[in-house]
């Protein structure tokens, strides 16, 4: 409990300091998940889940939908998501801790939707799980390798993983797969990397990769990137090392084609996989 009000307390003193500093930015989004509350969108995109799918998602890993206390408490502690989604007792809304144009109608708290009458309405939903499987976190070195948990040992079932990477402003970031081994079927329905050109999981969607070919490396636009890593309830595989450095476009022969072609997504190209 005491942990619980001193990471409280750190990432309030977060928040208050969140904006353009160092020559780095700080963004509003990183903490996907925090004092037990999630964001979920379906598998198949955003605002895809009715009130009675929402709840079996959040039930399905072992949760049920956050209520809007919950969503509240989250908030308080740098939880902050600009997609709508469905709370418990059909109520609708968004966290919002960091005023932005574009989203929250420039204010900060739950922008509540209210009461749904209508439970048939597509949004994302938000779960309340305490005891959910934690791991990923927000990374801002020039460089470091990402593990599945548990690596080298096989990952677990229902796992939901978030790695936020933030470098300087003005550098991008390579991402390159080092060992590779997730659960293989068509789609990737089952067990999943996502990669996103973005610091969330809503914008700059680059690919879901799953099975056991390493994919090809991958180098940012900007300075912020985002693995998302979900399994679901059966068959594990062996996981994956994935490493990320920085380039500094400003240095030559850093961001430009320094590897062989068809080795490399340069984003902003196009991509295979999904
Ligand atoms: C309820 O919402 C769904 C999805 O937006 C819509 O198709 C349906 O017509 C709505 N029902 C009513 C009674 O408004
Ligand atoms: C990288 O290679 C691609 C295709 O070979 C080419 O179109 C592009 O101009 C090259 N970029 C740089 C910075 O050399
Ligand atoms: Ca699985």
């Amino acid at each position: 409990m005491i942990a619980l009000l001193l990471l409280s307390a750190l990432l309030w003193d977060e928040t208050a300091a969140w904006g353009f500093k160092d020559g780095v930015l700080h963004n509003s989004i990183w903490l996907e998940r925090a004092a037990g509350v999630y964001h979920r969108e379906a598998r198949s995109g955003k605002y895809r889940l009715t009130y009675a799918e929402a709840k079996a998602v959040c039930e399905y890993e072992g949760g049920h939908l956050a209520t809007y206390q919950q969503l509240e408490a989250a908030r308080k502690i740098g939880f902050h998501v600009c997609a709508a989604g469905w709370m418990a007792k059909g109520r609708v809304g968004y966290p919002i801790v960091k005023a932005g144009a574009n989203c929250g109608f420039g204010k900060t708290g739950i922008v509540d939707y209210g009461i749904r009458l209508n439970r048939s309405e597509r949004w994302d939903a938000y779960c309340y799980n305490p005891n959910g499987k934690e791991c990923g976190g927000v990374f801002t070195d020039s460089k470091h390798v990402f593990k599945s948990p548990g690596y080298p040992n096989e990952y677990e079932n229902e796992q939901i993983c978030y790695w936020h990477i933030r470098v300087k402003y003005g550098q991008r970031i390579q991402l390159q797969f080092l060992e590779f081994d997730v659960e293989d079927d068509t789609a990737c329905m089952a067990d999943f990397l996502e990669i996103y050109d973005s610091y969330d999981d809503i914008n700059g969607f680059v690919g879901r990769f799953c099975g056991d070919e390493l994919p090809d490396d991958i180098i940012s636009t900007g300075n912020v990137m985002t693995l998302k890593f979900l399994t679901d309830a059966s068959v594990t595989a062996g996981g994956f090392q994935i490493r990320y450095t920085t380039l500094d476009p400003a240095r030559p022969g850093d961001g430009k084609n320094t590897t062989s072609p068809g080795k490399t997504n340069f984003l902003a190209g196009k991509f295979g996989i999904m």
